[in-house]
């Protein structure tokens, strides 16, 4: 459940001491840069085939009421992912706001919930960390169910989430950052996207930036090999757990389903990712090599079907 704790944490360092953030000749502030408007594009419709409450948003249809709950988020993250998949796919009306890659601690740490995101802000409190959200989300909206009513299901579903939270998440991140950063505008428009008010600004810090980024998740070239290894048994555990319906356990959609889709996203990068900054097929051939690697293997293409069964329509409101 745990983020990477083993490393050191550059962006706590720049943030302390540095020239990093004295930026004032650039105009800076970078807690503009925390909350960002998500653009209208973002709220695009795809298909559901299970809307929630009959199509129904649980909670302020339209726009944000006092008590919506808020989700501080990275677009391109597939932890993040996660928690908007659950609250989508139960319909959860709620408020995102983006928060600018390498900025993320800040708004963690303020928001008092540990040091990654997603956060959730809901009734006073925050929740951080993915499972803890699903947790929360689950026991607050319990229909549609995440979690299967009978107890060793649940568990074997619950043990599939931690085990792709924590075997397969942190090194789908770690291949895609180092085989991106060989390039570095690829990378940054994949992080920011090309159209991001402060491009020029992440394209002058890039130099640090990508060595913050390789301390930061230990990129080095025998972890990458050993992640992209942790990759490929992440689509081998798939193949083996895909039961005759289709899904990872018991009959039905589940958090296991829902947490392995969205880890395995960015590799993946299938076309209902609400997020996507740089399409697969301008990343670097590298990365692209890596992908090509993987995309006909059936659990390659089960995490493509689970995204176009269950990623559904957006449940993001806008504020008042
Ligand atoms: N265990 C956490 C992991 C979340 C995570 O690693 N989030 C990343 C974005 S992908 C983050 O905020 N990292 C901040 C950092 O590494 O300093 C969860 O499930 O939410």
């Amino acid at each position: 459940m745990s983020a990477e704790s083993d490393h050191p944490r550059p962006w706590v360092a720049m943030s302390s001491h540095s020239s990093v953030f004295e930026l004032d000749e650039y105009d800076w502030d970078w807690r503009q840069l925390q909350a960002e408007p998500a653009p209208q594009i973002l709220r695009q419709e795809v298909s559901r085939a299970m809307p929630a409450q009959d199509g129904h948003l649980q909670g302020s249809p339209g726009c944000a009421a006092v008590d919506t709950p808020v989700l501080w988020h990275l677009e391109i993250s597939h932890y993040n992912e996660k928690a908007r998949w659950a609250l989508d796919y139960k319909g959860v009306a709620h408020v995102r706001r983006a928060v600018t890659p390498a900025l993320q601690e800040f708004t963690a740490r303020r928001q008092r919930a540990g040091r990654t995101l997603p956060v959730l802000e809901m009734n006073g409190r925050a929740f951080g960390d993915s499972t803890k959200i699903l947790e929360e989300v689950e026991r607050r909206w319990p229909e549609p169910p995440l979690y299967p009513a009978d107890p060793e299901a649940r568990r074997r579903a619950l043990g599939l989430e931690e085990y792709f939270d924590e075997q397969c998440g942190h090194d789908v991140r770690r291949v895609l950052f180092n085989d991106n950063l060989a390039e570095p505008e690829k990378f940054l428009a994949m992080l920011y996207g090309a159209e991001h008010p402060r491009i020029g600004l992440i394209k002058a810090l890039s130099p640090l930036l990508g060595q913050a980024v390789k301390l930061r998740y230990r990129i080095r070239p025998e972890t990458v090999e050993q992640s992209r290894d942790k990759v490929r048994a992440a689509f081998d555990e798939i193949e083996a757990e895909v039961g005759p319906s289709g899904y990872l356990v018991g009959e039905s959609f589940t958090v296991a389903d829902l947490t392995a889709a969205s880890l395995l996203a960015p590799i993946v990068m299938p076309p209902e990712f609400p997020y996507i900054k740089l399409h697969p097929a301008e990343r670097t051939p590298q990365s692209r090599r890596f992908r090509d690697s993987l995309k006909d293997r059936p659990g390659f293409k089960w995490v493509e079907d689970i995204y176009a069964r269950h990623r559904g329509t957006s449940a993001e409101v806008a504020t008042a």
